[in-house]
């Protein structure tokens, strides 16, 4: 008989053989008939799944927010940087991309893992903080630069108040607010920051909304799918940065040097 050859890849979220282009089974002129936003298009093409319009306003209102913070951030310079030196639009983005990781904006995973690792092995607030500090490890999703308990993150204040008052259950989130409590007794920018606060309620999303398995909300938890809404939400502010220095006509950018310590008398380590 007949012999398939075997596929190159295989791929399992989108179609645009047929009349109409499919996101994940549902067709394009659905997804506009639903009206159901782009935070329903990403529940489609990331999580393979229709969520509940509440969801879908979740992952919408953690992407305005985490759309853009300002030129002082590492990634927004790196952008201006670049653009600044005569490079295109790709080639700016991606280089304010490559600074999105653990100490910024990418501890959206390492925080739902670390939170949710503590709370699932029945863990205090306060053990979770004490055992990161043996470890000698930062608690991803706590602390800010410039953010403190006087001077608050509205843009956690909004994740906070969307999830207390539509999500029915949010465990993590409180377990992480316990954290904070804990961690601003030592030093008062040691907030539960935007990316820890987006990533435990990403997990109570998981966890709780009934869309998930609790084996599929531990496969996105482990693979490390959250950092994706930073990074998305961050290239509309970057790609803005490019646009902006490119209408400024701003010339290469020189750091200037007294704002540089040189200092060439260090010991040579070998
Ligand atoms: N300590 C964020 O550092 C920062 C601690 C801690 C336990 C912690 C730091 C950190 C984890 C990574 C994280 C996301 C580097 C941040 C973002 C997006 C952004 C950015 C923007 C945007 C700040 C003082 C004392 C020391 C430390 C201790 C610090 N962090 N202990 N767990 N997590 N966090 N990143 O202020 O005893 O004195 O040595 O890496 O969640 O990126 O807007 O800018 O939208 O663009 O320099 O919001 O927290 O603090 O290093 O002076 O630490 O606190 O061990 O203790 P800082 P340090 P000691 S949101």
């Amino acid at each position: 008989g007949m012999v398939r050859k075997p596929a190159a890849f295989i791929s399992t979220i989108s179609d645009e053989r047929g009349a109409e282009l499919m996101y994940s089974g549902v067709k394009i002129s659905e997804v506009f008939e639903s009206e159901m936003g782009i935070g329903g298009v990403i529940s489609l093409l990331w999580f393979k799944r229709r969520l509940p319009p509440m969801y879908t306003k979740f992952i919408e209102t953690a992407i305005m927010l985490c759309a853009d913070h300002g030129p002082s951030v590492s990634g927004a310079m790196n952008t201006i940087i670049t653009s600044r030196a005569g490079k295109d639009l790709v080639s700016s983005l991606v280089s304010g991309l490559l600074t999105i990781g653990d100490r910024f904006g990418g501890a959206l995973d390492g925080a739902a893992r670390t939170f949710s690792s503590g709370f699932d092995r029945g863990l205090t607030a306060r053990e979770l903080v004490d055992e990161a500090r043996r470890n000698s490890q930062l608690l991803p999703g706590i602390g800010h630069k410039i953010k403190s308990v006087t001077n608050p993150d509205f843009r956690v204040q909004v994740v906070k108040e969307f999830v207390q008052k539509n999500f029915e259950q949010h465990p993590l989130l409180d377990y992480a607010l316990a954290v904070e409590r804990v961690t601003t007794q030592k030093k008062d920018t040691l907030i539960l920051n935007v990316d820890g606060c987006i990533a435990v309620c990403f997990v109570d999303m998981l966890r709780n909304s009934g869309a998930f398995t609790r084996e599929e909300a531990d496969e996105y938890i482990n693979i490390g799918g959250l950092n994706g809404i930073f990074v998305l939400a961050r290239s509309i502010g970057f790609i803005g940065h490019h646009l902006d220095q490119k209408r400024l006509k701003a010339p290469l950018y020189r750091h200037p040097a007294d704002d540089i310590f040189i200092d060439l008398t260090t010991p040579q380590r070998v």
